[in-house]
């Protein structure tokens, strides 16, 4: 490519400590850029809770149409204490993942430099859930009966086809393959007899298709337990979309801080902008008095940068990162007293010294 690279960024900050995060990020992001050669022009979608207070919805009518003319998406978190979960996941995150077959919710998982994990004695990790992000237990299929009487019913399908679980095994086969060659998949097919037994089969045609990747099918449950008591024995992990995202979570808290843990919405065969958030969610507990960790939204930034084909950039980001936290300079939820502000200098710092 000749002349400068130039990306145009579309940015939800979102909800809560969102706005909070997403600065830090985008500081990072402008201090590199120079010296790396690319542009970002950062499009700035006030979308989220206060749009729906005001609008009655998330986003505009148009909102999806806006995104796909952009490169990439960067969203902070979404979820207020005065509006229902459903409205705000449904009204925003959802539709995003889905309007851009965003099927792969890639979610790496480290205990980064100066971080204790709570498990005593484990001091290193390094696993990645791949999970499927625009299918299974996350659909709209269903309803409820009987509202108010004794016998109101609530019916929920789940909705797994053979290309869903297609592509997002595939995708995980070919990262175990380039990692240690070994892929567990989370099942719970011995409660669950329609959708389980199908998603099991799917993923074992696609490592068959594989001879270097070997697969365990392990239950939910037991592999829940596994994360918290043996997570060193874990490598890649392929999950439906429920399960993908409590194991991602839970394995995020082992390594330390659900704060620090990124992800990335990703249509892999990039037809589609892909999106790219930190793991956790708006936090109104904290919100607002600027001590919110900065971590999981400056390493999902990389990952946009990674995927928007600036490794070095991406790389850059990652070190200053470590580099920040192994001098000490962390938020409260790692042990710290740093400001959000004071996080994403030293990380800056870090960075433009690389
Ligand atoms: N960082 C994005 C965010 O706020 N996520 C909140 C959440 O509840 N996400 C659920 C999901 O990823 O499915």
């Amino acid at each position: 490519m000749s002349g400068p690279r130039a990306y145009t960024v579309d940015v939800i900050a979102g909800d809560g400590i969102g706005q909070e995060v997403m600065p830090a990020a985008i500081t990072c992001i402008d201090a590199i850029a120079p010296a790396l050669g690319f542009t970002v022009t950062w499009r700035d979608r006030q979308w989220g809770s206060d749009h729906y207070r005001a609008n009655g919805r998330m986003m505009p009518v148009d909102g999806l149409d806006q995104l796909a003319t952009g490169d990439g998406i960067l969203l902070g978190a979404v979820g207020a204490p005065d509006i229902p979960d459903d409205v705000t996941l449904w009204g925003l995150l959802i539709p995003i993942r889905r309007e851009f077959h965003q099927y792969v919710n890639l979610r790496p998982i480290r205990i980064l430099p100066g971080v204790v994990s709570p498990i005593a004695g484990l001091d290193e990790l390094d696993l990645v859930v791949v999970r499927e992000n625009v299918e299974g237990e996350y659909s709209e299929i269903g309803g409820r009966v009987y509202r108010g009487r004794p016998e109101e019913t609530a019916i929920q399908e789940a909705v797994f086809s053979r290309t869903g679980i297609e592509r997002v095994a595939k995708y995980a086969v070919d990262l175990a393959s380039r990692r240690q060659g070994r892929l567990v998949s989370a099942t719970k097919s011995n409660g669950i007899i329609h959708t389980m037994p199908f998603w099991d089969e799917v993923v074992r045609e696609c490592v068959d298709a594989s001879p270097g990747v070997t697969l365990e099918s392990v239950l939910i449950d037991a592999l829940a337990a596994r994360v918290v008591l043996k997570p060193r024995t874990l490598d890649v992990i392929v999950a439906s979309n429920l399960f993908g995202d409590i194991l991602s979570d839970l394995a995020a808290a082992v390594a330390g801080s659900i704060g620090v843990a990124p992800s990335a919405n990703l249509n892999p065969p990039r037809q589609y902008p892909s999106m790219f958030e930190p793991v956790h969610g708006s936090a109104p507990d904290i919100a607002g008095r600027g001590i919110a960790n900065p971590v999981g939204q400056i390493w999902a930034s990389a990952m946009m940068l990674e995927h928007l084909g600036e490794p070095l950039g991406a790389q850059i980001l990652v070190d200053g990162i470590e580099s920040a936290l192994a001098d000490g300079v962390r938020t409260a939820d790692l042990g710290g007293t740093a400001t959000t502000t004071e996080v994403a200098d030293a990380i800056t710092r870090h960075c433009l010294d690389a």
